[in-house]
């Protein structure tokens, strides 16, 4: 059975992705770790340790004790804070990866890191955007997850670590709320929709996206990572997406199920700019062919499940 150490566990995947973790591998193989304390939820279902994964000792030394062979690194920070504090976001970007890489070399660990459609930048092709392409991001995250990606490829090559990664698009969930990202408001155009029917969005309304139902992104990252190794070409970096989604088709979905929901923009420029580096629609055939990627929810199924859950 696996062992498995999760960074950054309390933040928006996290909160989704150790629970899945801990029923396919079972509570105690579970540890979760973030760099703050967590709720009762987290810590009374299985093993949980405050850890700074931008300290590389810390790291080593939870990897020892708990004995793993696998980490899910998932501590980060997200595009939208990333702007307003760029040093902050290359620190903890960079060190965690580089500490997380290090005891992964020294103590045989394969570890799983989520890349980001933030890697592709305003020369990138954009609809489809394909698997390898141009990427000369204009976000600090995107230059963070472009190196982090090279980095976990260099790891492989070099010393031989088992590194796995997907870049994910914009992640759509209820429970722990999104990290600062500038996809935020296909999360929060949901909660303000359920309690006062209507929401006000910081994208223009045709600013089309790559988004995700977050069960599905557990299951990309739990599925890539028990893939075959002989199958996987793209290892640290395949493009995955269930849906693309602009806020006027998005609430369009949601006016099907609250028939008076309304929208309106007050544009932040920053976010806006940097939604317009991003691409339209990602093609994500390589995961397909490679290691089987076939999400469950399209828009109006995810949409259906969000409200359902948040009513
Ligand atoms: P999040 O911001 O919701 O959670 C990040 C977690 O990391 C938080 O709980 C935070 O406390 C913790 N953290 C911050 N600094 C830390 C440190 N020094 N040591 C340990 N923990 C620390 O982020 P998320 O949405 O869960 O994203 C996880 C990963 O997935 C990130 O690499 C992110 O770039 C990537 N990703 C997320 C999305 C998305 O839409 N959520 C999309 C693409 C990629
Ligand atoms: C963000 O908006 O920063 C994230 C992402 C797409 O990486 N949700």
């Amino acid at each position: 059975m696996k062992r498995i150490l999760v960074t950054g566990a309390g933040g928006q995947i996290g909160s989704w992705l150790v629970p899945k973790l801990r029923e396919a591998y079972g509570d105690d193989n579970v540890l979760a770790t973030d760099v703050r304390h967590l709720g009762t939820e987290m810590t009374d279902a299985g093993p949980f340790q405050v850890l700074d994964a931008t300290d590389p000792r810390a790291v080593g030394q939870a990897v020892m004790r708990h004995d793993a062979d696998v980490v899910y690194h998932l501590a980060a920070i997200l595009s939208a804070v990333g702007e307003r504090d760029p040093r902050l976001a290359w620190h903890v970007n960079m060190t965690s990866l580089e500490a997380v890489l290090e005891v992964a070399r020294e103590q045989k660990c394969a570890v799983f890191t989520p890349s980001s459609i933030g890697v592709f930048g305003p020369e990138t092709p954009k609809s489809p955007t394909p698997q390898d392409t141009l990427m000369r991001p204009a976000t600090i995250y995107g230059i963070t997850k472009v190196a982090g990606e090279l980095l976990c490829d260099y790891y492989h090559a070099k010393y031989g670590v088992d590194t796995r990664g997907v870049r994910f698009p914009g992640l759509i969930s209820y429970g722990a709320p999104p990290g600062g990202g500038t996809t935020d408001w296909a999360v929060d155009i949901f909660y303000q929709a359920v309690a006062h029917g209507r929401y006000t969005c910081f994208l223009g309304p045709d600013t089309q996206l790559d988004m995700m139902y977050m069960p599905d992104a557990v299951t990309a990252a739990m599925q890539v990572m028990e893939a075959d190794p002989a199958k996987l070409l793209h290892r640290n970096a395949f493009n995955v997406t269930g849906m693309q989604l602009a806020p006027e088709t998005l609430a369009a979905e949601i006016r099907k199920h609250i028939p008076g929901f309304t929208i309106d923009y007050d544009i932040d420029p920053v976010r806006q700019g940097i939604a317009e580096s991003w691409p339209d629609r990602i093609d994500d055939t390589a995961a397909r062919e490679e290691w089987g990627w076939d999400p469950a929810f399209g828009a109006a199924a995810m949409t259906e499940d969000m409200l359902k859950h948040l009513k």
